[in-house]
């Protein structure tokens, strides 16, 4: 399977607040560049750089104006005499405001933000941008015939909606491909996301449509990020209703619970008959990730793929998160892999 990757993630290198201060994220350009070397030394396919695609592809599946605030905020924020990176302060919560974009940065910032986890420095947008980039070139692989590709996003995108960013997401890498499936032709596209945090911007962005099926395995929000999002009574609305599988599973879920959730979102999958799917490869499910609370092992990704090419679909496999930089690389190739051997 080919990769499609781009060096110009390590624009963004963020910051976050936990313990009380600020440090360097979770979220770091060594998350990608682990992926990459085991791509290369399992010898999983070729690596490719994005094409280059019109902003027109990330509106799709987010408002002009929140596409705009990205582009421009860091411009904002450094014409207010700041050099550290920009971080939102203040949210419109429940009776708040929430019609009226504000005209200053930090208004602005809390407008698109779920939380403060998604910092934004002078290589932010640049990155961001390859990183939609190379999904949908991963994506354009697919729909001109290829079983399966890989998109070593990075940053991540899930947790991005329409019109929000938040948990180290910008830009909704699996719903822009998702779009672009459409765009393309497709009638129907499934998109599962096995990362260990519920995909709230995915199913934010396609909760209301029924050409998109959206099934995810994840903490459960009662005790896991989002916390505000996940929960399995969530199911879709309007035409949607039905199409969003939420599967929220305990604290410690070790292999046999997690693979019971996963044939029932694949069963669901394939009774919905799509002709694409679309995987948010997230390996933070890890027994050792420092921020999550699943106990897969590096041998279960060979199962999760396996089971991914049982439904034999042409499949996009799209990186999300993973914090246990010197394990992310053989969890994920791990997956892939046993696409592969399955497929
Ligand atoms: N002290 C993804 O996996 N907060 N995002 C964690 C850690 C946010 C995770 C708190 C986690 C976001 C793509
Ligand atoms: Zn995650």
């Amino acid at each position: 399977m080919q990769t499609v990757f781009s060096d110009r993630h390590h624009l963004h290198r963020g910051t976050e607040l936990k313990d009380g201060t600020i440090s360097p994220s979770f979220e770091k350009p060594e998350r990608a560049d682990t992926v990459l070397a085991h791509v290369r030394s399992a010898g999983l396919g070729p690596v490719i750089e994005p094409q280059a695609y019109d902003r027109a592809c990330y509106v799709a599946a987010h408002s002009e104006r929140y596409v705009a605030f990205l582009e421009n905020a860091w411009n904002e924020w450094r014409a207010t005499g700041k050099t550290h990176d920009a971080l939102p302060l203040v949210w419109p919560v429940r009776d708040l405001a929430i019609e009226r974009e504000p005209d200053f940065i930090d208004g602005k910032l809390g407008f698109y933000a779920m939380d403060a986890g998604a910092p934004i420095m002078a290589g932010t947008w640049e990155a961001v941008r390859s990183s939609a980039d190379s999904a949908l070139t991963a994506m354009d692989l697919i729909l001109d015939g290829a079983r399966s590709a890989f998109a070593l996003c990075r940053p991540p995108g899930h947790h991005a909606a329409r019109e929000y960013m938040g948990g180290y997401c910008y830009l909704n890498n699996v719903a822009i491909a998702a779009e672009r499936c459409l765009a393309r032709g497709a009638r129907r596209v499934a998109i599962l996301d096995v990362d260990f945090h519920h995909g709230n911007g995915t199913q934010n962005i396609f909760y209301d449509r029924a050409d998109v099926l959206f099934a995810s395995i994840h903490g459960d929000p009662a005790v896991s990020y989002p916390y505000f999002s996940g929960f399995a009574r969530e199911a879709g609305t309007g035409a949607g209703i039905g199409c969003n599988l939420n599967l929220p599973l305990p604290r410690g879920t070790a292999w046999p619970q997690y693979e019971a959730a996963l044939a029932s979102a694949l069963t669901r999958i394939f009774d919905y008959q799509p002709d694409y799917l679309l995987i948010s490869l997230g390996v933070d499910t890890f027994e050792g990730d420092p921020i999550s609370h699943f106990k897969l092992t590096s041998d279960d990704y060979l199962r999760l793929g396996a089971a991914i090419a049982g439904t034999g679909l042409q499949t996009l496999f799209v990186m999300e998160g993973g914090y246990m930089v010197d394990e992310i690389g053989i969890n994920a190739v791990n997956t892939l892999l046993g696409f592969d051997q399955a497929a």
